[in-house]
């Protein structure tokens, strides 16, 4: 068995991982104890990525309109349709939409293609959606895109402010680190988010900021520290106007606000963490500039425990912002100066470099519907889901004239619109380079033998680009000979006065590439030697909060949108693990108690939600988690995982002016309880349609699928059954109707619980038949076996299957300590991702138990 040191196939933190190959598809998950940003720590996303490198549902072969076809065919289609649409209607005509997904090798051959020899800055990636905020903030106030700290300033932090960032759910191992530093130092937490996560529960201090409010905010915080402005501007850029500029009004809770205020006041190390509640609004690059304006003129940054820390979503989304995914930026964090196009043109050597930045995804879209747009090739994300408005997002991709998509899986919600589908190799097939939220670089490597025809992204592009005429510019025999391309390329970046130097590896072998160890650029602190603008010194940046419109009375909530702990992005392959579909099966819209009580909502109601753009429905979940009038909910389901579920075709296309990237965060809604008229679940060993149910959502379980049905007007769910020897039992009057199917082995293949008033049955034990003989087919139509049963309740540590009973029992009899809980029920040992829930079990039992006491 060979063990391989790869890193995390999902997000920005880049956790190592040694992976031990134990079959032909088939690896065990560690930690890599030797890797600086994980140390041996995963979460529940990277400790089951075993479970999604399976080979069901990967597309394995080139697909032209529908049918399969050879790589040759598929490359000269691809070239020839592209070269077509640049001589008739001009480079501007073609576009790509890449991904923070991808290695930087590819994100370095697609950019080279685009904007090198198409000839036109039409490449743009989902980091738009993500991370644009962040990179305009970091170069209006730095004049280069850079992340001044490491994680390892997390342990040396005295506050740590988290804003709009539910790290416990979306970095966990960045919320180990700081769980870790907390125990140790005593570092106080703050939390800066309308929603009570769970990151929110376990802080020392929870500031319900309003949807919008944080340059209010971090302007109010800013004026009510003691700051020597002279002193100040000897150090930074101060433009005129902006001590006045920074406006008083916080809209927090006085207490509160002052609470914050002294804290942040004498703190000595203080790091402010944001993430998408920050990044993800019309007001994304102000917020960025107002956190940083507090780091700055406090002077808590620069130094070990200090800076403002924009963590990433994707593994590589840094990676693809330095080789210049971006449409607006050229390459190696350079723009389109005219010497810096020289400079790329010479280093490229091609005379049709693109003359200026290209279209940002919204616009990109737009311009398919404009007719500007004629060929799109989507890589490695699926705008069908996880673009705003996606309705209008997938009239585009019908109508544009060709669509190719790389994909690792053969349906997805965008793939659906391809002409050309093209297999990606997925992660454990992959290799290549990413660079994590603090610039370290570390290696994908591969783990098996690529799958079917399936083939590396970068080598996709550089096949296509061969096609084009373009082979000796995009003469890359391996992935190395690409990074080496790149790291000398980035002495462009030095010359131009930037941080960005990767150039140590121009001439490394590709045996020393293979054998790389995680490496940073910049060192710790890049900016400690000055900023990349012309004086040297950072900018402070004038910020005003944006006017915030009360909502009118057709859409009175405020929609928020985020994430689950265990699910990734559109689900197209955590949706295939059996225990990461535990924590959520379905899509749910939060709302506060106080509002589903006046609109009569109950727990697990089917609402539709609805807002300008469009309308999908969820599960209630009444909570006092969302603020009064405000409703959650989550980002991942498509068109493949549900009926309609969907949240893109929901969210506004409305952008940050500055950064381009869209406000996913508030978005006037409404939302209205629905009549069911009939509900239920089927689980089957094989997926099926379920469109013949007016609300359907899948999720995995071991043996197959779990449907969750519900009926808005009389329907025959049996229908939904596949052909089979059937038992069944149904009674009339409480509507109800339950129905197993065998095959001719007898083995279970699906079976249906359904009924119009009253509980259904628990689902786990008639998921766990499926495909085994049954041999009490009265049992299984009662949903349990014969005899005792003990109801663990719901899964709450996935890793070791501990229920919530058995956890809450244990809590009763002592074990009030997560260590305890451990010792007695394995729950939380492993990855630690249920440690938060686990922290609010005890405290609300115990709670409970001094009451009680009392
Ligand atoms: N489990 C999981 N982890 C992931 C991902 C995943 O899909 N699943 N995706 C990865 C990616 S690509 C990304 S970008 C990251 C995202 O990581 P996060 O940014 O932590 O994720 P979100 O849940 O989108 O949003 C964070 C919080 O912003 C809050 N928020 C909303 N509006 C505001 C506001 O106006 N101000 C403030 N201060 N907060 C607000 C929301 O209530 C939410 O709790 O996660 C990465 N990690
Ligand atoms: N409402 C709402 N919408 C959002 C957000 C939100 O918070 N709210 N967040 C936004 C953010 S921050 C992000 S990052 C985006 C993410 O949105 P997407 O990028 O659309 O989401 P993914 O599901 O990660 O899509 C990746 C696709 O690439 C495929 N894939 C995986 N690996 C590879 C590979 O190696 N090569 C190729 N060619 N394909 C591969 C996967 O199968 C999948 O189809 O969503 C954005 N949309
Ligand atoms: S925190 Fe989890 S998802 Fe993120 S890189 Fe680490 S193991 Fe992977
Ligand atoms: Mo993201």
């Amino acid at each position: 068995m060979r063990a391989i040191k790869t890193t995390c196939a999902y997000c920005g933190v880049g956790c190592g991982i040694r992976a031990v190959v134990t079959g032909e598809r088939s690896v065990k998950i560690e930690g890599d104890k030797a890797h600086p940003a994980n140390r041996g720590s995963l979460c529940s996303k990277g400790t089951h990525l075993g479970e999604t490198v399976g080979l069901e549902g990967r597309l394995l072969h080139p697909m032209i309109d529908g049918e399969r076809a050879t790589w040759e065919k598929a490359t000269a289609d691809i070239a020839a349709r592209m070269q077509a649409c640049i001589d008739e209607h001009g480079p501007d005509s073609v576009a790509f939409y890449v991904s923070g997904q991808l290695l930087t090798e590819d994100y370095y051959v697609a950019n080279k293609l685009m904007k090198g020899f198409v000839g036109s800055g039409n490449i743009d990636t989902n980091s738009r959606l993500c991370m644009a905020s962040a990179v305009a903030a970091h170069n209006r106030a730095f004049g280069e895109d850079i992340v001044p700290l490491t994680y390892g300033d997390l342990d040396h932090a005295d506050v740590i402010l988290l804003v709009g960032s539910n790290t416990a759910w979306c970095h966990p191992v960045i919320w180990q680190r700081i769980e870790r530093a907390r125990e140790a130092n005593g570092t106080k937490l703050v939390v800066i988010d309308p929603r009570r996560t769970e990151t929110a529960e376990r802080a020392d201090l929870h500031i319900p900021v309003k949807p919008d409010g944080d340059v209010a905010l971090f302007n109010a915080l800013l004026a009510a520290q003691d700051v020597d402005y002279a002193e100040v501007a000897a150090r930074c850029e101060l433009p005129e106007g902006f001590v006045e500029s920074r406006t008083r009004e916080h809209g927090i809770e006085s207490q509160l606000f002052a609470e914050l205020a002294s804290m942040v006041a004498s703190s000595e190390r203080l790091i402010t963490v944001f993430s998408q509640g920050a990044n993800q609004s019309r007001s994304g690059t102000d917020k960025g500039n107002a956190i940083i304006n507090l780091h700055l003129a406090t002077g808590q940054i620069n130094r070990r425990g200090a800076g403002p820390f924009s963590i990433t979503g994707q593994p590589n989304a840094m990676g693809g912002r330095e080789v210049g995914g971006l449409a607006n930026m050229l390459a190696c964090h350079l723009g389109f100066g005219e010497q810096e196009r020289a400079s790329v043109a010479e280093f490229w050597k091609t005379d049709r470099l693109c003359c200026g930045p290209g279209l940002k995804a919204i616009d990109m879209f737009e311009a398919i519907h404009s007719d500007k747009i004629k060929f799109l090739w989507v890589m490695a994300t699926n705008p069908a889901v996880s673009l705003p408005n996606a309705g209008r997002v997938r009239e585009a991709l019908a109508k544009c004239p060709t669509v190719v998509v790389s994909d690792v899986m053969a349906d997805t919600d965008t793939g659906r619109f391809a002409h050309i589908l093209l297999p990606a190799l997925g992660w454990g097939e992959k290799d290549g380079t990413v660079t994590n939220s603090e610039r370290m670089v570390s290696r994908q490597r591969a783990l098996f033998a690529a799958p079917g025809e399936a083939c590396a992204d970068w080598q996709i592009v550089r096949d296509v680009a061969h096609a084009m005429g373009h082979g000796a510019a995009f003469d890359f025999p391996t992935n190395a000979s690409v990074f080496r391309e790149y790291a000398a390329m980035t002495q462009l970046s030095v010359e131009f006065g930037q941080k960005l130097n990767m150039t140590a590896w121009s001439h490394r072998s590709d045996a020393q590439y293979e054998a790389m160890e995680p490496f940073r650029w910049g060192g710790d602190y890049p900016l400690a030697s000055g900023a990349s603008t012309p004086s040297g010194k950072p900018r402070l940046i004038a910020v005003t909060p944006p006017l915030i419109k009360a909502f009118e009375k057709e859409r009175p909530f405020r929609l928020n949108t985020a994430r689950y702990r265990d699910q990734w992005h559109t689900m197209t392959r955590t949706g295939h693990s059996p225990k990461l579909a535990i924590h959520r099966r379905e899509p749910l819209v939060e709302i506060h108690s106080k509002d589903a009580q006046a609109l009569e909502i109950n727990d697990g109601d089917l609402c539709r939600v609805s807002t300008e753009q469009g309308e999908s429905i969820f599960r209630a979940a009444v909570t006092k988690s969302v603020q009064p009038g405000a409703l959650c909910i989550p980002m991942h389901w498509t068109d493949i995982m549900a009926g309609s579920g969907r949240t893109g075709r929901l969210a506004s296309p409305q952008t940050d002016p500055i950064s381009g990237q869209p406000g996913f965060k508030d978005e006037p809604a409404n939302l209205k309880r629905l009549q069911v008229e009939r509900r239920g679940f089927l689980v089957s060993r094989d997926p099926l349609d379920a469109s013949l149910a007016d609300y359907w959502v899948q999720s995995r379980v071991s043996g197959g699928w779990l449907y969750e049905l519900a009926c808005f007007a009389q329907t025959d769910l049996a229908k939904l059954l596949p052909e089979g020897a059937v038992s069944e039992v149904s009674f009339a009057r409480a509507g109800m109707q339950r129905v197993a199917v065998y095959d001719n082995k007898g083995a279970l293949m699906a079976a249906l619980f359904s009924t119009r008033a009253g509980d259904l049955p628990k689902r786990e034990w008639v998921a766990a038949q499926l495909g085994k003989r049954v041999e009490d087919p009265v049992a299984l139509l009662a949903a349990r076996p014969r005899g005792a049963i003990v109801d663990q309740g719901p899964v709450v540590c996935v890793c070791h299957e501990v229920g919530q009973h058995e956890i809450e029992r244990a809590i009763v009899d002592g074990a009030q300590s997560l260590p305890a809980i451990g010792q007695c029920t394995r729950a939380g040992t492993n990855c630690g991702s249920c440690r938060p829930e686990l922290a609010r079990m005890i405290e609300s039992l115990t709670e409970n138990l001094k009451e009680a006491a009392e």
